[in-house]
């Protein structure tokens, strides 16, 4: 076990800037052009209109250890490829028991969920909303507002990140702007 000082971070809750990340990834349309389900469409935006910035993490970093907790911000910027909102890659935990808590700072956003079983689940978020990602449910966020949405996550240091199952079959529901309004539906190239 590695004893680590106490320590703060401050988080702009409109950014999702912490004032000493210990790492930042962006995550851009290039990145996951496969997840979304108009893969043509996503293709043509990379070739016509250039490369996107789909969402950026900030995080502190962290031993893997049992008993440390991780945590980190999210901005999804809005916007759509192809009426799909602007989403997160989404991941199962690779230690499937293993839950998480997201509380909202800023924005509008779904979290997908759904299990191994075929349970799904979405949840709106909103600035202080503190949602429950209880073992077992593969999570994917999405922003279904014209701002950028933007929230907080806290999780258990062994978790870690299966994301190759959702590369693999993507998630049951997709999430897509229909006048302007999000709506759930049924995504007919899962599994
Ligand atoms: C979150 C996510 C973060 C980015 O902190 O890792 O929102 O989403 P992806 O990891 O799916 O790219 C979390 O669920 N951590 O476990
Ligand atoms: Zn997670």
């Amino acid at each position: 076990m590695t004893l680590i000082q106490p320590f703060v971070t401050e988080v702009d809750f409109l950014s999702g800037a912490l004032s000493s990340p210990g790492y930042v990834i962006e995550r851009k349309l290039s990145d996951m052009t496969e997840m979304y389900a108009d893969r043509d469409e996503a293709t043509r935006i990379l070739t016509e209109e250039g490369d996107r910035l789909i969402y950026e993490v900030q995080g502190i970093e962290l031993p893997a250890e049992e008993g440390q907790i991780p945590h980190c911000s999210t901005r999804i910027l809005p916007g759509d490829i192809g009426g799909e909102c602007h989403m997160t890659k989404g991941h199962y935990h690779a230690r499937r028991e293993q839950g998480e808590v997201y509380f909202g700072l800023s924005g509008r956003g779904l979290l997908l969920m759904q299990t191994e079983d075929g349970d799904t689940s979405e949840l709106e978020m909103v600035a202080g909303s503190a949602a429950y990602v209880p073992p077992y449910w593969a999570h994917r966020t999405v922003n279904i507002g014209a701002e950028d949405f933007v929230f907080f996550s806290v999780w258990e240091a062994r978790a870690g990140h299966d994301y190759g199952t959702i590369e693999r079959d993507g998630f049951r529901k997709l999430i897509m702007l229909r006048d302007g309004e999000a709506v759930v539906v049924d995504n007919p190239k899962y599994g």
